[in-house]
């Protein structure tokens, strides 16, 4: 393993901190992943990021910048890849799915703020994370009122641009978004440096379409009766397609989809025959956040599909490469991402359509809704959620959990006696 310390030093990364941090995660990857049998061979490779988390990555990244190369983390799915790249810039997600970061979070925001957004303010402040220091602009969203908050805290230590983000999804509400499509453009163009024209963007839409293409790929290989992956598998690569170069991403999802086929065709699975089923909806997993799939596996389940932005909202749907202008690119893109069902939305029937369609496609016995603790925009919608699923005859459970493990022996008494239940 390279030594990455001169680099984090440079950084003005708080090393002692940081050391704590990389302490505590092979042992927590080790118990959670190391241990399942049969996996797919070509997990090696994420096996190999995640080891090297804080360093490979960022020193790509790095690299790139020396070039002149700009580098912007990102928060949300709706923040559209596309248009940074077709200005040569990079992308990167920055939220923390740590608690080690959740302390320094609650030191400038209400300890009633979800975990997600406490621990992406937490590992900013506390420098303990090299995405963080790295990126040269964030992107904020006007998601939910946690977020908002919270870019006012972050966009003091670091340039930060908002986009604002449609409640509803109205013509005039598309139209709106595509207007914020093009401001957000124009504001890259000048960071950057570089122009957009029709071909990089066009160029940049396939890029990300055929990211989109080869995750979907995964998880097309996850609805046979077999399951050739573990649901923990799946997130782990969804985690870090957030990270990764975007082609690099489509060849790994595409070598470990190939896998995947072939184990369907050969019959193996990673799990005995007649495991219950489950798909997870509910708010993102963002990594090291591997608590439910893990506990649900370790429970005589199986994971098969997440509806959640660390799963199919993020790679459902492509943007059309029809478009020849770069007005018509724009809007191709505007609806493409008003197509992604956040509970941010009002209405949000389109979430409900999409948990019930992705419930048949991949054959599940029940349905887990989970709610990071505090996001109030998922607990909420959670009431028309269950109840839709109740009313389609399909078994489900809500869970409300955070980032620490003082609930975990709880949620395994209570999903163990789910998967009982489902017979
Ligand atoms: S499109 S889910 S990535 S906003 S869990 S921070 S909503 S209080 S992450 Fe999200 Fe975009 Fe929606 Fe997806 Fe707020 Fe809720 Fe926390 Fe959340």
């Amino acid at each position: 393993m390279a030594n990455y310390r001169g680099m984090w030093e440079q950084l003005g990364m708080d090393l002692e901190s940081h050391d704590q941090l990389c302490a505590v995660l092979p042992t927590a990857f080790g118990d959670v992943y190391l241990s399942q049998e049969n996996r797919p061979e070509a997990m090696s490779f994420w096996d190999m990021v995640v080891a090297d988390i804080h360093g490979i990555r960022p020193a790509e990244l790095i690299e790139e910048q020396k070039k002149g190369r700009k580098v912007f983390g990102t928060f949300c799915v709706y923040v559209p890849d596309e248009v940074v790249i077709a200005a040569d810039g990079i992308v990167t997600g920055l939220c923390g799915g740590s608690q080690f970061w959740v302390p320094g979070g609650e030191q400038v925001l209400p300890k009633s703020t979800c975990p997600l957004i406490k621990a992406s303010v937490g590992a900013r402040l506390g420098r303990t994370c090299p995405f963080f220091r790295i990126a040269d602009m964030y992107v904020g969203e006007t998601t939910c009122d946690g977020k908002k908050k919270a870019w006012e805290i972050l966009g003091k230590d670091v340039p930060m641009y908002i986009m604002d983000m449609p409640q509803m999804k109205r013509e005039k509400d598309i139209e709106k978004w595509y207007e914020e499509i093009k401001d957000f453009a124009g504001v890259v163009e000048k960071f950057t440096g570089n122009a957009i024209t029709p071909e990089k963007l066009k160029e940049a839409i396939h890029i990300v379409n055929e990211k989109r293409r080869a995750l979907a790929r995964v998880y097309e290989a996850r609805k046979a009766d077999c399951i050739p992956i573990s649901g923990k598998d799946a997130l782990l690569m969804m985690q870090i397609a957030f990270f990764d170069d975007p082609v690099r991403c489509t060849q790994m999802a595409d070598k470990l989809a190939d896998e995947l086929e072939q184990r369907v065709k050969d019959g193996v699975s990673v799990f005995p025959e007649g495991t219950k089923r489950i798909l997870v909806t509910g708010t993102p997993m963002a990594i090291p956040n591997w608590k439910l799939h893990h506990i649900i596996e370790t429970s005589g389940a199986a994971v098969v599909c997440e509806e959640t932005c660390t799963g199919t909202r993020y790679f459902e749907n492509y943007v059309d490469e029809a478009g020849q202008t770069l007005d018509e690119q724009y809007r191709a893109i505007a609806e493409r991402y008003m197509g992604i069902n956040c509970a941010c939305f009002t209405p949000n029937t389109g979430r409900v359509d999409d948990i019930l369609r992705l419930a048949k496609e991949y054959h599940v016995d029940g349905v887990i809704d989970v709610n990071l603790k505090f996001c109030c925009l998922y607990d909420t919608e959670g009431y028309t959620v269950e109840k839709a699923l109740k009313d389609a005859g399909i078994p489900v459970l809500g869970i409300e959990t955070d980032y620490t493990d003082a609930d975990a022996e709880q949620l395994r008494t209570r999903i163990e006696a789910f998967v009982e239940m489902l017979g």
